[in-house]
């Protein structure tokens, strides 16, 4: 599976979605295959999602049994004209590594000021949010009947805590593009583990201290 995905969009290209007429401007939710009808979906597995989990032991059992797939994302990417939007549809799996639950590895877009707005269709999870400059860091609610709105230069991850898939779409520019190498090398400051009552959030320097003072 690619690790990057493809970001096509320049502002000069034309919109394909007017080029192609209005009458391909529908798409069906198959929402029990967590796909778009006809269109492209692709898959990440816990093998590709090492770096996000702080336990790297409870990682590794995990992965010795096998390798899930953790989330899928089905695309509609009609236009790659400046003013174009796209939207996907994701699926995250329930599910833990350790204490840790399944979740996205969280991106910045390339085009730091593309917004993008997630619309929570069935299960319970959660957002987390993190501002690239100011490092301002929330974990907001987010799941059936909620939208969540990620505005620019703002990290986001989506994290599944119930116990049934965690169904969304997410509606950005068509020029957004992901960036992962940020985050890859710092991950979120915001860490969300199982509790007897659902979750907690800790902060990841507090976690570091923990197992430091050990
Ligand atoms: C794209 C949008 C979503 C995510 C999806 C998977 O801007 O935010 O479609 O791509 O939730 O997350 P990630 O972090 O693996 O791309
Ligand atoms: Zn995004």
């Amino acid at each position: 599976m690619n690790d990057q995905p493809a970001n096509p969009s320049t502002s000069s290209a034309t919109s394909s979605a007017t080029s192609s007429g209005l009458t391909a401007l529908l798409a069906h939710l198959d929402l029990s295959a967590g796909q778009l009808e006809g269109q492209p979906k692709f898959e990440r597995r816990l093998s590709a999602l090492e770096d996000i989990y702080a336990d790297k032991g409870a990682f590794q059992e995990v992965i010795a049994r096998s390798d899930p797939v953790v989330y899928s994302v089905s695309s509609l990417e009609l236009g790659h004209g400046a003013g174009d939007l796209h939207c996907g549809l994701g699926v995250i799996q329930p599910g833990r590594v350790g204490q840790e639950f399944f979740m996205t590895k969280g991106h910045l877009h390339q085009w730091r000021e593309a917004a993008e707005v997630y619309i929570g269709l069935s299960g319970a999870g959660l957002m987390l949010l993190e501002h690239e400059h100011t490092h301002e860091a929330s974990t907001l609610p987010f799941g059936a009947n909620t939208i969540v709105y990620v505005p620019g230069f703002t990290a986001h991850r989506t994290v599944n805590v119930g116990t049934e898939p965690l169904k969304y779409i997410g509606v950005y520019p068509a020029r957004a593009g992901h960036d992962y190498g940020a985050i890859r090398a710092r991950n979120f400051a915001q860490v969300v583990f199982a509790a007897p009552d659902g979750y907690r959030v800790l902060e990841r320097s507090q976690l570091v201290q923990q197992s430091t003072q050990r």
